[in-house]
């Protein structure tokens, strides 16, 4: 029989060497990133204890611009972080309850064969923690969510994230991997009424939400937060969807799905335009981006994509691909103009470049809160015109451009730029950054130019 003593170093030295554990399986932490970020892949072809940490925090964050909401999060972010293992390894699972909230939370992990998906075991108090051990037994992307009850509310304050098991051979290389979720949230106020808001029951029980976002806030991954990519790369989304109610009709504008894992499963899809994502589940989905521009991820029910939030940004940056894509400005037939739409754009990229870019960036995206877009923008495509006298005579005071307030103000250039360079540089922007194309004439800044209709 061993000495009670010697079998403490045992262990001690075990632990010394490598952190191995009695199981002979290596321990590994892991590292959690916030979304849409995601861990490294997983380059280990053989089994290991993974020990994550999870944290249950109650927080105020923004919903959109000037909307407040008390969100219920895992690690403080709506989605919780994506936790990364591989097919047969031990999670060893600690969740920490914040001791400031004022709820009990748990987990229930899709990736868990066993009761409530570890939401038996792991009801924690504030201030308390537990621990679930489980085997990762399947591959796939899954859903984590709080399960204690009024369940419905948990979800819809923002508790869920996504656990992704590699499969033991791993995953194919891509260039680029971004983890997203879509929720649908419930406001006693309507779609951007301002200041803290309050979860609406009754909504909730119509399921009808005021907001559908993708990671928690309207603009998540707008702007400068877009998900970037290359021409000629691949991406790789991890797309989940939190609900707790609504089934996402997924969709990129502008492009086409290499692969769809169906479900969040094994069997894979190819060239697909739009999958269905219901609550409580997740889809690995890949792409290439070949020709450079800004695409609109959306809940193709497009009604909440427009006019609910749930609209996020892929920006592919790289030569122009006219052999894939290419237009030309819709040039109307009754005018014949001496400047051809040709030169015109020639002046307006100029006068962009040394003028407008200043503000509004060079890609056309603006900076969240201070300049609008002029990529995509749904104030400018919605009335070229209008946009005449605004290059003309500035603009101030309240607008909103693409569900985004903005207060500011922009300086007058008709006294400074002549009626080809606004038309130019209208027509440029109008045929630029994905806008709906047109054109301006001299004529027409003339003719406003002068107070004429
Ligand atoms: C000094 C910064 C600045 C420059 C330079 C500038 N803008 Fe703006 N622009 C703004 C701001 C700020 C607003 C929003 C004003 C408000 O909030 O009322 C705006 C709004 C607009 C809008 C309407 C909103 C939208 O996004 O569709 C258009 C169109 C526009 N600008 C076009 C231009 C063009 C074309 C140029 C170049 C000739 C230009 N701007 C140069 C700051 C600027
Ligand atoms: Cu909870």
């Amino acid at each position: 029989m061993q000495h009670p003593s010697r079998l403490i170093l045992a262990v001690l030295l075990c632990s010394a060497l490598g952190g191995q554990a009695a199981d002979n399986m290596p321990r590994i932490e892991e590292v959690l990133v916030s979304p849409p970020a995601v861990p490294s892949p997983i380059s280990r072809r053989t089994p290991a204890t993974v020990v994550v940490h999870l944290r249950t925090e109650e927080k105020i964050m923004e919903l959109a611009d000037g909307v407040r909401y008390d969100f219920w999060t895992f690690n403080g972010s709506v989605p919780g972080p994506m936790i990364r293992v591989r097919e047969g390894d031990t999670v060893e699972l600690h969740l920490h309850n914040a001791p400031n909230s004022h709820m009990s939370h748990n987990i229930d992990l899709h990736a868990v064969m066993g009761p409530g998906g570890g939401a038996a075991v792991t009801g924690t108090a504030p201030g308390h923690d537990s621990v679930l051990t489980f085997k990762a037994m399947r591959p796939g992307l899954f859903v984590y969510h709080c399960a204690t009850a009024p369940v419905p509310m948990h979800i819809a304050n923002g508790m869920y994230g996504s656990i992704l098991v590699e499969p033991a051979e791993g995953l194919a290389k891509v260039d680029h991997e971004y983890f997203l979720m879509q929720g649908d949230f419930y406001t006693q106020g309507r779609y951007h009424d301002p200041g803290l808001q309050n979860f609406d029951t009754e909504k909730l029980l119509n399921e009808q939400p005021s907001y559908v976002l993708f990671n928690g806030r309207e603009g998540a991954l707008n702007g400068d937060k877009a998900l970037q990519s290359k021409t000629g790369e691949h991406v790789r989304l991890f797309v989940g969807n939190g609900g707790p109610n609504l089934s996402s009709s997924f969709h990129v504008i502008g492009q086409i799905f290499d692969t769809v894992s169906i479900e969040g499963g094994s069997a894979v899809n190819h060239n697909v335009q739009t999958t269905l994502i219901p609550p409580g589940d997740a889809s690995i989905i890949e792409m290439t981006t070949e020709v450079p521009g800004t695409y609109l991820l959306v809940d193709h029910a497009i009604t909440r994509a427009f006019m609910k939030g749930a609209l996020a940004q892929l920006h592919v940056s790289g030569p122009a691909r006219p052999e894939l894509y290419h237009g030309q400005a819709a040039t109307p037939a009754e005018h014949s103009e001496p400047v051809t739409t040709h030169d015109s754009m020639a002046i307006g990229k100029r006068v962009f470049t040394q003028i407008c870019s200043a503000c509004h960036q060079g890609n056309g995206m603006g900076l969240p809160g201070a300049f609008p877009p002029l990529a995509m923008s749904d104030y400018l495509n919605s009335d070229p015109h209008r946009a005449i006298s605004i290059v003309l005579h500035g603009l101030s005071g309240h607008i909103t451009v693409n569900h985004t307030g903005y207060e500011s103000q922009m300086p007058a250039f008709g006294p400074q730029l002549g009626n080809e360079e606004i038309a130019g540089v209208l027509t440029y922007v109008l045929n630029s950054f994905n806008n709906k194309g047109g054109s301006i004439s001299p004529e027409e800044v003339d003719k406003a130019r002068k107070g004429q209709p």
